[in-house]
């Protein structure tokens, strides 16, 4: 047996007996010797335990939290912290392809706004699809307050499918709210402006033309994507609409939108005004909107509300004629809006009161129900009393913003910016348990499925604003900073600070890490972006590069092709200038994260295609030349070699007839060498294909993929094997050893399958058949 075959049998061998996992080598050094060397106390150590997760373990939550400025969605596991997927969501990333390839490019452009593509997004609030008040782990929605957008994540592949565009907003922050059943999508306007006009409206004609609002994206849950022909927007105020929440069980129907500014103050330093921040927060009380969604909808499918902008819209007299629209005074310059896991109360906190609000659902439905109002706004809508609405009030501390539940009933946890707390508090009874402080100024907190019927309690996330002096300085801009919080005793714990590299955090939600089921691998070619077969997709062996021209003179050329372990097919492309080329890939491989990249010199391009996916890129050959092109993932030991030439040819260009030199020549000894490791290496790889198939196999779904991956090379190995036997019969040695050579790179990759799927039937403790 020769060296290489040799080498096969030996690391067969080794996963047969299992002694890839043994004798991990650990230093002589005890705990204690640890903690004296790294000055760790016992608590130090009692934090680690309950966050540190053993190499190859996995979390209990998977967290999605926004990535502020990044225009991202950043996925990370508790308690363990560690970083898990940046998702690209309104911003450009590389990695993913996301675009790059012309699938996702297409969703971007949904995003477009004004004919202006935007490459970023500010993203506060991610939201979890959710069934009955409960998260079903299907989609995940985050807006962007910058430019009036929701994007729809599917968490089967985790990819951004839609985005969504405000017709009527110039800023949106009160999104992406779910209401329980993922009916609806809330997002509030933030900063007032016009709403019907996209020209200029003078500031002075503030309180008469510019407009608040609230849409109710209608969500397609079959589909998984936003319906904007049934979703509609309700006119509000020209009040700052902060956050919202939807109610559930007794408050289903109605949602919650806070506001700031109902001063309705507009500032101009430059004109000798005093600043916004003054005028905007000089009343004590702004307004808490409540919102019938369930009775607009109605109106909608009856045919009683107009569209504009294509969009239905409810005009503020509508609202209020229909009674889909009241308002409670809160106080003051308030925050976060939050509906209790039962959905009868609603925590409000001010900005600048130290108190939360906890208003009663039953409350306001009563005054509601007997016309108990104390007036109208300037617009008229109806004003429910303060006193009437609330169940008590808590005085917290300075600066509460946000609010998220435990488990345990009746306790919640609000975030104190200015104090730079946490207070544990029971909104039943209306008494403060326990507070934290935490490093720095905290935004929103979370806790574990906290803002669902049932939440999880156990851990809970500080969303910190600045980090200050809490880790390694990396220049006048900080990292952000995540803290870990155990709350599963009466007082809260900090257990772990995870610096966040990349934009400003602001809401973030966790979900139990096995209600997530996110797919292995696309159906064969298939278009990711809009989950349905792509028009071009190819099979192994149906490669094709075609040019045609238009009458115009016009030419195309259009390359659908494949890659595998480990080459592209088209190896050569070859274009003339001024062609319009569409490349398609489809990663023909089905076993789990076999992905590979693509990269073309000068073109911009960087295709993530994992299996079965099919990625595009097009753009036009303006200049004639030579352009390598690669993979970029280090899929197999012959990843380098997974390459190929673009080659653009001038106008006109005549091939001459020039065989190519061959770098190496080979003889008949080099030929009946590789063709004697190839039948070795086949003996080895029966051993394992007996070792896999003596064995229940077909009952592990990633087993099965990994055959079949390896019977798809093996069948290309066969196909390899008699080619350079033709070759062999008429004496070509060249192309008979270069066949046979790429014979044995087949049965390699075959191998290297096999024995994959083999150590997974021996970790998974597969049976042997009877
Ligand atoms: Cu940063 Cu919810 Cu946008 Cu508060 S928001 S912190
Ligand atoms: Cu495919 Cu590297």
């Amino acid at each position: 047996m020769n060296k290489r075959a040799q080498r096969l049998t030996t690391l067969a061998t080794g996963v047969v007996l299992g002694l890839g996992a043994a004798g991990a080598a650990w230093s002589e050094d005890t705990l204690k010797d640890v903690m004296d060397r790294r000055g760790l106390t016992e608590k130090d150590l009692l934090a680690a335990a309950k966050t540190y997760v053993p190499t190859g373990g996995r979390d209990e939550f998977v967290v999605f939290a926004s990535g502020g400025q990044s225009g991202q969605v950043i996925v990370y596991g508790i308690p363990s912290m560690r970083l898990l997927k940046y998702i690209g969501v309104f911003t450009p990333e590389p990695w993913q392809g996301y675009g790059f390839d012309d699938e996702s490019k297409a969703v971007l452009e949904q995003g477009r706004t004004r004919g202006k593509d935007l490459v970023y997004g500010d993203t506060h609030h991610p939201a979890m699809s959710e069934t009955d008040g409960a998260y079903d782990a299907k989609f995940v929605f985050i807006n962007d307050k910058a430019n009036p957008r929701i994007a729809v994540i599917d968490l089967h592949d985790f990819e951004t499918k839609q985005i969504v565009v405000n017709p009527f907003f110039k800023s949106a922050h009160g999104g992406a709210f779910v209401t329980p059943n993922t009916e609806y999508v809330m997002e509030a306007a933030q900063y007032a402006a016009p709403l019907l006009e996209d020209g200029f409206v003078p500031l002075e004609e503030f309180n008469d033309k510019y407009r608040g609002g609230l849409t109710y994206w209608s969500f397609n849950k079959e589909k998984g994507r936003i319906d904007p022909e049934n979703s509609f927007t309700l006119e509000l105020g020209p009040y700052s609409q902060d956050l919202s929440d939807a109610g559930k069980k007794d408050s289903y129907g109605w949602g919650f939108t806070n506001s700031f500014c109902t001063e309705r103050y507009v500032g101009g330093i430059e004109r000798g005004r005093p600043p916004f921040e003054a005028g905007c927060s000089s009343k004590d009380t702004d307004y808490l909107h409540v919102t019938n969604w369930k009775k607009a909808e109605e109106l909608v499918k009856a045919g009683k509300v107009k569209k504009e902008k294509g969009m239905y819209f409810i005009p503020l007299e509508q609202a209020i004629a229909e009674g889909l629209l009241y308002l409670v005074p809160e106080p003051k310059s308030p925050h976060g809006v939050d509906v209790t896991p039962d959905g009868k109360y609603i925590i409000v906190a001010g900005k600048l009161d130290s108190h939360v609000s906890v208003y009663s659902v039953e409350k306001i439905m009563k005054a509601i129900e007997e016309g108990n109002f104390e007036g109208k706004d300037p617009y008229g809508v109806p004003i429910i009393p303060m006193q009437d609405a609330l169940h008590t009030q808590v005085n917290l501390g300075l600066g509460p913003l946000h609010t998220q539940f435990d488990s345990k009933p009746c306790v919640a946890y609000t975030s104190l910016y200015v104090d730079s707390q946490v207070a544990k508090y029971d909104y039943c009874e209306g008494k403060v348990l326990d507070k934290l402080s935490i490093h720095y100024n905290i935004g929103h907190l979370m806790t574990m499925e906290g803002d669902t019927i049932n939440p999880q309690g156990k851990y809970l996330v500080a969303l910190n604003k600045l980090s200050i002096d809490r880790h390694q300085p990396v220049g006048p801009l900080h990292p952000q900073n995540h803290q870990l919080i155990d709350i599963s005793g009466d007082k809260m714990q900090l257990i772990y600070d995870m610096p966040l590299p990349l934009g400003e955090p602001h809401y973030a939600a966790a979900i139990r890490a096995e209600l997530l089921q996110p797919a292995v691998r696309y159906k064969s070619g298939w278009n990711s972006r809009t989950d349905e077969q792509h028009p071009n997709r190819t099979r192994a062996g149906r490669e094709t590069t075609e040019r045609t021209c238009d009458a115009d003179g016009k030419c195309t050329t259009r390359v659908m092709g494949t890659v595998i372990r480990s080459h592209i097919t088209p190896e050569i492309i070859e274009a003339e200038v001024g062609d319009q080329v569409h490349l398609h890939l489809t990663n023909l491989e089905r076993a789990q994260d076999q992905v590979h990249g693509f990269a073309l010199y000068g073109q911009n391009v960087n295709l993530s295609i994992e299996p079965g996916k099919t990625a595009s890129f097009s753009f036009v050959a303006d200049e004639e030349g030579v352009f390598p092109y690669y993979c970029t993932e280090f899929c197999s030991a012959l990843h380098l070699e997974m390459q190929g030439y673009l080659l653009v040819r001038p106008k006109g260009y005549q091939a001459t007839e020039v065989s190519m030199v061959e770098g190496t020549l080979y003889s008949q000894a080099d030929y009946d060498t590789q063709v004697k490791t190839n039948l070795e290496t086949q003996a080895v790889i029966d051993q394992v294909v007996a070792y896999i198939t003596a064995r229940n196999f077909q009952d592990f779904p990633t087993a099965v993929a990994l055959v079949e991956d390896a019977t798809d090379q093996l069948g290309f190995a066969q196909e390899s094997k008699k080619k350079s036997e033709d070759a062999a019969a008429k004496a070509d040695w060249q192309n008979a050893m270069l066949w046979a050579n790429q014979w044995w790179q087949y049965q390699v990759k075959a191998a290297d399958l096999g024995l994959r799927a083999k150590n997974l039937l021996d970790e998974e403790g597969a049976t042997v058949n009877k």
